[in-house]
Parts: structure tokens; C-alpha cells; sequence
């Protein structure tokens, strides 16, 4: 074995005996060549851009243009979440539920040795120490990762605070969640690495939550690999907050201030690539109105003393659907891949630039998402659908200010929503908060490319938590139902909308983007004692002339359409649906979800 030095030259406060322990021990499974603890600083960072221009990972972009910037293209059967691989372990198969991959925890620890040992032979294994939320903040929680893949590396360092203060902080002996990285490849003596080197054959995520440790096998990309977001911050997360009394959800944080200044704050859950990222830093249409971002994809919330639901944004950058972002649909994400980003998976031009679909015109000729000359002729997409850029939130433009107070912001409203082609209204007001839960058990969506496998079918994605929830999915429905029963709690108002309404010729029916304002709209009205709306069998919906469209060329006509509750296909259709989703749960499924549901169908009777 390669002698390993366990203090990298520009590290000197390793003192926390429960680290260097465990690093040692998946050091001497792992085997790799050498240990580098990372300290998040310029330096590093620059060598870490340096390895991967060097070995091919990425290539620059032309700094006159964009700043900076990299490009990585990922190997053809590495780009998205594997939902299918991606495992929790907890002790009985109950406790992760019908919806999760359950493994036993013995056997699959004997599985995970056999897989790791030797697995960074050949390779460098980083340590990163990271914060999740503002370091210090109560709210905040430690976690560790050991990887061989300097992209990961990178990505990390713009996706969380990492580094030599998150080590210090850590050196008190705190608890950190123990995230477990190798990209499965290892390097014989000798032997040239590739520019993105994965294991075809196995990948596995794996999740114990008792543990709090995430071991990840065989993938380099976004999730799969990234372990502080979807693992850490949804997977382990969840279970932990089920435990304390908290939240950590699949949610974007905004704030929305009106014309008369007065500001409320809204968590909103979408399934991936759904549209979080999108409405977190929209550009509102509608004047006088700002929306300013505080996170585009997880949302912790706690109760403060006051009774209200506060959210901090436990990450410190974005990793975003790349293909879609236009300055049409989304100027202040345009603004903020100026420079300083990692775009994976884009197609780049003649000129070093990048490209995706519906940036804007197609050039002529284009480099596509795997390397290949594309030219405007070729029917396949230049950029992969789900690539995706990283870069750190304060790039945004649209920060706001609160984005990283320890204290988090109290929130007024929760949105639950999905791409339904029909059905779904615009929007809908919960009765009440044991209604609004059930509102998020059945969010269903048309399934997207973030994650492996066909895209378009109608499947439900409860809470927009379906891929995420570390454990029982009934068991997460009976905490939020809990959560409402707190003594003194104010809670947030719930919502579903739907921006994804398709005519019959396949078209949206409602312009989305920077429309959606007119519905943040409403909802601030209905927030702050005034807007209008009429009871349905499903819940308060807007009238047409409750929702602002000045300015809109929509027809009356759609609006009615868009706000209708067709109640035979409710009764009919979706009705039966909801009772099947149900059913796998069996005896886990909260009595008052039952109740619910009953409750609905009578109303709609
Ligand atoms: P994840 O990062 O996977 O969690 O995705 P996300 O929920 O943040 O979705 P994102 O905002 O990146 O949007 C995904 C895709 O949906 C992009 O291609 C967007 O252009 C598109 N999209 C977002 N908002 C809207 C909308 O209001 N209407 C329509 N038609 N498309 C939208
Ligand atoms: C999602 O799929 O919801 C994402 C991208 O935000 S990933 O980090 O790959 O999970
Ligand atoms: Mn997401």
C-alpha cells in the first residue's frame, strides 16, 4: 500500500480524531493513491480546473466570452439521476415504504465493501468537509465527503460551504453525515485515465438513514454523486427532520415583495425540472412586483418561537436544467452564467461559447453534448435535456438579501405543483392544512429527463419527494399532518398550480415563466386578507377576473378553462387513481388522507 500522508501541506487544523479515523478506514478499503483534505480555497481550486483540463474532463470556454467557465461532457450512460440504483437501507423494509428501493442494511454493507475495495486505487481521494446552511446556524447541519472525481470536487465547492472553515467547525467533535463517493474506476499501474471515467457495469446510491451515511458508487453525475443535495439534504434529511420536528423538502424559496413594499416569502415543491428554478428568480411581468430568490431546490423549515414555518436554503448554489433557459424565459438565470460556471453536457460553438435548446436561434454548426459536429439539419438535441450548469448563488442577480441568514425566513405560502397536460387548474387554494397534505400526497407528473428512463408518462410524485423521501412516504404524510397539529403553529397557506395545461394540438395553454407572477399575485392577495375566489369541490379557485392579466393576450375563454374543475373526470378518473396510489401503503396510510379522500369524492358527488 501507497504510503498516504494524511495532511495535505495547506491543512493544518485536522484535529477532529472522529474524521481522520474514518478517512483512514476508507483510505485503507479504498486504496487510493493519495489523500488531499480540501480547504475550498482559490488556490485548490485552481489546481483542482487545472487536473481536469488536463486529463480532458473540461475544457475552457473562451474567457472573452464567458469567464472562467468550463465545459464537461459526461460519458453517454452517465447523465441523470438512477432512480433504479438508488437504495434505502433502514433496518425493516417498512420503514422506507412501497415507493423506496429497501435493501437490507447488513447484506449491503458486506456488498458495498466488496464494491469499494480498491475502488480509488490509482486516483487521489478528496476530503471535503461542507456545511449544510449557513455555518453556525441552528438550522445547519455537517456533512463530510470523500470522492476520487475532481469534478465532484468542483461541483461541491460551488454547491455547498466547504473548506478549511467547515473543517475548524467540525474540529469540536461535531456530527457530520458520512457521504461516501467513488466513481468505481480505479488506475493499474500505469494506466491513462479517461476524461470521464464512471462504471458502466455498477452504480449503486446508497442511503442508511439510521447511519446517517450515504455510500455512492459508479456515477459522476449531479445527484448520483453530489451527495450534500438530493442524498444529504432530501434523503438523510428527511429522516432526520421526521425525527426532530422539521421539514427538509423538494422546495424552492422566493420572496415576493409588491408594489406597496410589502414582502411575503414562499417555499414551492416541483417535481425535477419541473420549473423551481425557474419561478425561485423570475423576472415578474407584472409592474411593481420583484420576486428575489433564496433557493431553487431544497428548503429546510423549522418553527421559530413566533409559530411560524422559517426556511433556509441548506445549499449555496444552483445545478440547473440548462436546456429552456433563454432570456425570454429566464433572463436573471442568463445573467448569472455570465461566467464563473461548470456547464455539463451543453453543446458548445465554433467560437468556445455554449449552447442549448431554445437559447436562442441555432447556429449553423455546433459541437453537440457528447462531442460531435451538429449542424442545423441534425434532428437529435444538441444538449443532453438534462444538462445542466452549476454555479453559485450569489452569481444570481436576483439574490436576495435573507438568501443566507441563519434565521431563516417565515413562510406564508407553500406550493405543490406537476406538468399536467389536463385536469390540474392553474391554481388551487387549499380548505385547510390536513388538506393542503393531502393536496401534496397526490401531486402527479409527466416524468422528465432528470432521471433515467422514459420521459412523458403520468406517474405520482407525492410532495414532489417521490425520488427523495429517506423513508415511508405514508410515514412523511402522517409527519406533515403532525407538523399541523403543533400547539401556537401559523401555518402556511397551501397551493397547487399547474403551468403545464396542453391544448389538444399539444401547446401550453397557459405562458408560463414570467406570466406565473400573476398567480404569485394572487396568492399574496389571498396571503394578505384580500383576494377573490370560489369554493370547489377541490378547493378555492381563482374567478377569471381574480387573476391579472392585463397585458396578456389570453382569451377568456382559456382562463375559464384553465381555472374549470371538470368534476366527471375528477369523480371518474382521477378519483379511482387516487384510491390505487393509496393502496400501496395499506395500514401506513393516514387515517385522515382516508378521510380526505372521502370527503372529496362527496363533495364532488
Ligand atoms: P430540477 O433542478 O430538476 O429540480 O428542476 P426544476 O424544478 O428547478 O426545473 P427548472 O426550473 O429548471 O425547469 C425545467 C424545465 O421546465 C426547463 O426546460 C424550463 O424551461 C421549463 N419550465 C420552467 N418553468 C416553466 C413554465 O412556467 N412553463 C413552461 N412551459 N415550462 C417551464
Ligand atoms: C433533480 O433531479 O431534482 C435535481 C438534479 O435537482 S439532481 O441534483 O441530479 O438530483
Ligand atoms: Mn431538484
Amino acid at each position: 500500500m501507497p504510503t498516504m500522508s494524511l495532511k495535505n501541506k495547506d491543512t493544518n487544523s485536522v484535529t477532529h480524531q472522529k474524521i481522520i479515523e474514518w478517512v483512514e478506514n476508507i483510505a485503507s478499503l479504498t486504496q487510493p493513491d493519495t489523500i488531499h483534505w480540501c480547504d475550498g480555497s482559490d488556490k485548490e481550486a485552481a489546481h483542482i480546473y487545472d487536473l481536469m483540463l488536463r486529463n480532458g474532463t473540461a475544457t475552457q470556454l473562451n474567457p472573452n466570452l464567458r469567464p472562467n467557465s468550463y465545459i464537461v461532457r459526461s460519458d453517454p450512460s452517465d447523465v441523470a439521476r438512477s432512480e433504479e440504483k438508488t437504495f434505502i437501507c433502514s433496518r425493516r423494509p417498512e420503514e422506507a415504504g412501497p415507493t423506496n428501493n429497501w435493501r437490507e442494511p447488513k447484506a449491503m454493507h458486506q456488498h458495498l465493501q466488496h464494491l469499494f475495495a480498491g475502488a480509488m486505487h490509482g486516483r487521489t481521494m478528496y476530503v471535503i468537509p461542507f456545511s449544510m446552511g449557513p455555518m453556525g446556524s441552528k438550522m445547519a447541519r455537517m456533512g463530510v465527503q470523500v470522492t476520487d472525481s475532481p469534478y465532484v470536487v468542483a461541483g461541491m465547492r460551488i454547491m455547498t460551504r466547504m473548506g478549511a472553515p467547515a473543517l475548524e467547525y467540525l474540529a469540536d467533535n461535531r456530527d457530520f453525515v458520512a457521504c461516501i463517493h467513488s466513481v468505481g474506476c480505479p488506475l493499474s499501474e500505469g494506466q491513462k485515465d479517461i476524461p470521464w471515467p464512471c462504471n458502466q457495469q455498477d452504480k449503486c446510491i446508497v442511503h442508511f438513514p439510521e447511519e446517517r451515511a450515504i455510500w455512492s458508487y459508479g456515477s459522476g453525475y449531479g445527484g448520483n454523486a453530489l451527495l450534500a443535495k438530493k442524498c444529504f439534504a432530501l434523503r438523510i434529511a428527511s429522516h432526520i427532520a421526521r425525527n426532530e420536528g422539521w421539514l427538509a423538502e423538494h422546495m424552492l424559496i422566493l420572496k415576493l415583495t409588491s408594489p406597496q413594499n410589502k414582502a411575503i416569502y414562499i417555499t414551492a415543491a416541483f417535481p425535477s425540472a419541473c420549473g423551481k428554478t425557474n419561478l425561485a428568480m423570475l423576472e415578474p411581468s407584472l409592474n411593481g412586483w420583484k420576486v428575489e430568490c433564496i433557493g431553487d431546490d431544497i428548503a429546510w423549515m423549522h418553527f421559530g418561537e413566533d409559530g411560524r414555518l422559517y426556511a433556509i436554503n441548506p445549499e449555496a448554489g444552483f445545478f440547473g436544467v440548462a436546456p429552456g433557459t433563454s432570456m425570454t424565459s429566464n433572463p436573471n438565470a442568463m445573467r448569472m452564467l455570465n461566467s464563473n460556471c461548470i456547464f455539463t453536457n451543453v453543446a458548445t460553438t465554433e467560437n468556445g461559447d455554449v449552447w442549448w435548446e431554445k437559447m436562442n436561434a441555432p447556429p449553423k454548426k455546433l459541437t453537440d453534448w457528447r462531442g460531435n459536429t451538429w449542424t442545423a439539419k441534425n434532428e437529435s438535441q444538441a444538449a443532453h435535456p438534462n444538462a445542466r450548469f452549476t454555479v453559485a448563488a450569489t452569481q444570481c442577480p436576483a439574490l436576495a438579501k435573507e438568501w443566507d441568514d441563519p434565521r431563516g425566513v417565515p413562510i406564508s405560502a407553500i406550493l405543490f405543483g406537476g406538468r399536467r397536460a389536463t385536469r390540474t387548474p392553474l391554481v388551487c387554494e387549499a380548505l385547510n392544512w390536513s388538506h393542503g397534505v393531502f393536496l401534496g400526497s397526490i401531486v402527479s407528473s409527466e416524468k422528465t429527463a432528470a432521471a433515467e428512463g422514459k420521459t412523458g408518462s403520468l406517474r405520482y410524485d407525492p410532495m414532489a419527494m417521490l425520488p427523495f423521501c429517506g423513508y415511508n412516504m405514508a410515514d412523511h404524510w402522517a409527519h406533515w399532518l403532525h407538523i399541523g397539529k403543533r400547539k401556537g403553529a401559523q401555518l402556511p397557506k397551501i397551493y397547487a398550480v399547474n403551468w403545464f395545461r396542453k391544448n389538444k394540438a399539444g401547446n401550453f395553454l397557459w405562458p408560463g415563466f414570467s406570466e406565473n407572477s400573476r398567480v404569485l399575485k394572487w396568492i399574496f392577495e389571498r396571503c394578505t386578507g384580500q383576494g377573490g375566489g370560489h369554493n370547489t369541490p377541490i378547493g378555492t379557485i381563482p374567478d377569471p377576473s381574480n387573476i391579472d392579466i392585463s397585458g396578456l393576450n389570453i382569451t377568456e375563454e382559456i382562463m375559464q378553462h384553465l381555472l374549470k374543475v371538470d368534476v366527471d373526470s375528477w369523480l371518474h378518473e382521477e378519483i379511482p387513481s387516487i384510491r390505487q396510489h393509496y393502496a400501496q401503503f395499506g395500514d401506513d396510510l393516514p387515517a385522515e388522507l382516508t378521510s380526505e379522500l372521502s370527503e372529496l369524492q362527496a363533495r364532488l358527488s
